[in-house]
């Protein structure tokens, strides 16, 4: 079998698995005797929302407790990782079904946002909010006797509230009426994707599969005293931070046909990676071009706005960003302490964080 047909493999029998979710999620909205009608309703929410994406969050997590247990795995142990990969995917969907709200978005993975589809409009608000629940629910009835269910519990809502924090400032950073590019910093945008987007799109998958796989606090190897999660935070969190760059540089750069949405950030006025770059480099004309043309609902100044990222060489300085990126992240990978190849479950392996990081490099959409 070729590489390509094992990944499609993998990935079909992945997606197999929201099929089951789905429908369990259904039979419970019987059992609570909801009205066929919401019924059908959220069975369209669910299938709209949850599985047209990349998937790599998802599975990430079966990737991660695979390499972590250095063997295949049971039918038991796939279903369970599968089914955590899942909820991310869930999780994922409630934020983005809010963030196109919040955002005015148009499109999102090739079709209007949910919002924006004939007769939602608002219900988008509540039907966020039931693919949140969806969580919880599927959690407590899958997970509620494993030693580690707290653990998982808490990286929800933890990576949540997160997630959130930096949704906050992303908005309050790139207010509707005032354009004010002072306010812009690349400090700030750093703390901005760390939140809105590390935690829960890195951070969350690796650590869910290290809870599951009994990966303590800490352990001992070649007596050095190893903090895991704290290892995999300090690799997490810039890889998160390189794909938020990525994905504020596709904002700009990606044709709607690629990407599956329509890029939002210049007349959003958001503090994106592009409009920091351009701030640290123009020259005072091209200054009060951004000034004049930044964050303004009009698709005129927006392409003004495109040119002049075009006239400083964007690009290149992208493209320049995103090999640097890589070799930092492979070398801060290279430097992890492994326990012996066969040594199951319980220790952190660079390999988890190359898997992840392969799936994003040069990525175009
Ligand atoms: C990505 O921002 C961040 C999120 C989708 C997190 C949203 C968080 C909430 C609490 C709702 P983005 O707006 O750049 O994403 P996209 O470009 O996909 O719209
Ligand atoms: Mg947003
Ligand atoms: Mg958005
Ligand atoms: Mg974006």
């Amino acid at each position: 079998m070729s590489t390509t047909d094992a990944k499609q493999q993998k990935r079909a029998k992945f997606q197999n698995v929201y099929t089951d979710i789905r429908n369990e999620l259904i039979e419970h909205m019987r059992t609570e005797n909801m009205p066929q009608e919401a019924i059908k309703w959220y069975q369209r929410n669910l299938d709209y929302n949850v599985p047209g994406g990349k998937l790599n969050r998802g599975m990430s997590v079966v990737d991660s407790v695979e390499i972590l247990r250095g063997r295949p795995l049971s039918d038991d142990e796939y279903f369970k990782a599968a089914l955590l990969g899942w909820l991310i995917e869930f999780l994922q969907a409630f934020f983005l079904v809010s963030d196109d709200i919040m955002d005015a978005s148009v499109t999102r993975r090739g079709q209007p946002c949910w919002y924006r589809v004939d007769g939602v409009g608002n219900i988008a608000i509540n039907d966020s909010f039931m693919l949140e629940g969806a969580i919880y629910h599927l959690l407590k009835k899958y997970f509620r006797s494993e030693p580690y269910y707290i653990h998982l519990l808490e990286l929800f809502h933890e990576t949540s509230y997160q997630t959130e924090m930096g949704q906050l400032v992303d908005l309050i950073t790139a207010p509707e009426d005032h354009v004010d590019l002072n306010r812009f910093s690349i400090q700030k945008h750093a703390f901005i994707v760390q939140y809105k987007t590390a935690y829960y799109s890195f951070y969350l998958s690796v650590a869910l599969a290290m809870r599951v796989c009994g990966v303590p606090e800490s352990y001992t190897l070649n007596g050095k005293t190893i903090e895991p999660y704290k290892v995999a935070l300090s690799i997490l969190l810039p890889l998160g931070e390189y794909f938020q760059i990525q994905d504020d540089f596709l904002d700009y750069y990606g044709t709607p046909e690629q990407i599956g949405k329509v890029g939002t950030d210049i007349v959003d006025n958001k503090c994106s990676w592009c409009i920091n770059i351009a701030l640290s480099v123009v020259t005072p004309e091209q200054r009060q071009i951004l000034d004049e043309n930044y964050g303004r609902k009009d698709a005129a100044k927006e392409a003004r706005v495109k040119a002049l990222y075009e006239e400083i060489g964007l690009p290149g300085r992208y493209f320049a960003y995103e090999e640097d990126a890589y070799q930092r992240l492979t070398s801060l990978i290279n430097d992890i302490p492994e326990p012996e190849p066969g040594t199951d479950g319980g220790f952190l392996r660079g390999d988890v964080f190359t898997s992840f990081l392969n799936k994003i490099y040069k990525r175009t959409k």
